[in-house]
């Protein structure tokens, strides 16, 4: 039975990765240091519903499916413990039960702060954004350095490493003539916020442990992801990913169907051309599993643009509001000052072609889609709050 260790694992993207790996017949870890659900609960954000408790999400999955999966709960920014994952005799830590650690086939890492609001609201949130995201990141390379150099890693980047360059974004490298002579580097990347600015230093140190240490990794440059419901959740809603609709975790999509459930005129900041990659949350699934199962050679660094199809915020504004209204929701679209620094009007041509030819089959974003997501927010939305959709945070 093939092992996967999933770093991370309580989060939006964790939870459902590690059903996903569990349904599919891998045995399954998961660590997690409740990083997310803390800064919910101190940043009083709300969610749309509650979701269990890691050990007790295991316990239901396994219920339900007879499948086991592990759980560590502790800090992977402390080196010993991130350690301990592999190699028993390190262990220190009674939340690590005999037998869990061992030598993983491969490893997902998640086990990031994930919000650009929350990185750039005050110093002390941004120094634990680049202290967890960086030690966490270089604590792993170090783990698979020195106990398993073979393991890929498969890690979550962000498509905001590349900013909104008026070229095209290739999938992660670019071909330069210089004065006669050619190499290939990593795209430049320009990110607009500190969190996104952790993802390209991430990046650098991987990329680094690959030409050092011959490293085998694939770096998944991902945009906003929507959705809740996936294969494994329709089992027990109980398995639900959780859902933030808040300005500091909650992402685009997922806001404003929550706002048009409420009649909260849609939030869109400025003038609304900004334009990203979009995928459902089930496209995630699959681009991890393919780039897990399909690794690349060994000690190389694969990078893939993780979107499965581009729309600016007035695009998704619009749909929004098609759709509401179709289903009797009275929703207005306004324009807010942009509380962030990016530009508002730009060229967006990424290419992403990588994960299709390893065998993505999209979920593309439709009236009907949308439709199956207001209704997952309906059935909750005497739980939504108000006031916790703007709060202002600026840049
Ligand atoms: N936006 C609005 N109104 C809102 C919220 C956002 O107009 O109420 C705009 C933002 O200004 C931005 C775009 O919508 O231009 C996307 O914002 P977002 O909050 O959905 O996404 P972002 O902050 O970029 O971050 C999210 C995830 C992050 C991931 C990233 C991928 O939180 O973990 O890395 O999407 S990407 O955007 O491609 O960098």
């Amino acid at each position: 039975m093939k092992h996967v260790l999933i770093l991370g694992g309580d989060g939006y993207l964790g939870w459902p990765t590690a059903m996903h790996f569990s349904a599919r017949g891998w045995r399954v870890t998961v660590v997690d240091n409740y990083f997310r659900r803390n800064a919910c609960t101190e940043l009083d954000t709300g969610m749309l519903y509650p979701t269990p408790t890691l050990p007790e999400r295991a316990r239901i999955w396994y219920e339900k499916t007879g499948h086991d999966i592990k759980v560590v709960i502790g800090d992977l920014a402390d080196p010993a413990f991130m350690r301990s994952l592999f190699d028993e005799r390190l262990r220190y830590d009674q939340a690590i039960e005999p037998g869990y650690s061992g030598l993983p086939d491969a490893i997902v890492h998640y086990a990031e702060q994930p919000s650009a609001p929350y990185s750039v609201m005050d110093y002390r949130r941004a120094d634990i954004t680049l202290t967890n995201n960086l030690r966490v990141t270089n604590n792993l390379m170090w783990a698979v350095r020195d106990f398993c150099p073979q393991t890929p890693i498969v890690k979550l980047g962000t498509m905001g490493e590349y900013g909104t360059p008026n070229i095209d974004i290739e999938e992660g490298w670019l071909d330069i003539e210089h004065k006669g002579r050619r190499d290939r580097f990593l795209f430049p990347r320009q990110a607009s916020s500190i969190y996104h600015t952790s993802k390209i230093m991430d990046t650098d140190l991987l990329w680094f442990g690959v030409r050092t240490w011959g490293l085998t990794v694939t770096d998944l440059m991902q945009g906003p992801v929507y959705g809740v419901a996936t294969d494994e959740s329709a089992i027990d809603e109980r398995l639900n990913t959780l859902f933030n609709y808040d300005e500091i975790f909650g992402t685009l999509i997922n806001r404003f169907v929550t706002q048009a459930v409420i009649g909260y005129p849609l939030t869109v900041y400025g003038q609304g051309g900004q334009t990203r990659g979009y995928l459902d949350i089930r496209d995630t699934l699959q681009c991890v599993w393919l780039s897990v199962t399909q690794p690349p050679p060994a000690g190389e660094l694969r990078i893939f643009n993780q979107v499965m199809e581009t729309f600016s915020v007035n695009e998704l504004a619009k749909l929004t509001q098609r759709v509401g209204r179709s289903l009797g929701h009275d929703v207005v679209i306004d324009h807010i000052d942009n509380p962030r620094k990016e530009a508002e009007a730009h060229y967006y041509n990424p290419t992403y072609q990588g994960l299709i030819e390893l065998g993505v089959e999209p979920h593309y974003l439709t009236e009907d889609s949308l439709a199956a997501l207001f209704a997952i927010v309906e059935k909750h939305r005497h739980t939504i709050r108000r006031e916790v959709i703007f709060r202002g945070v600026k840049w």
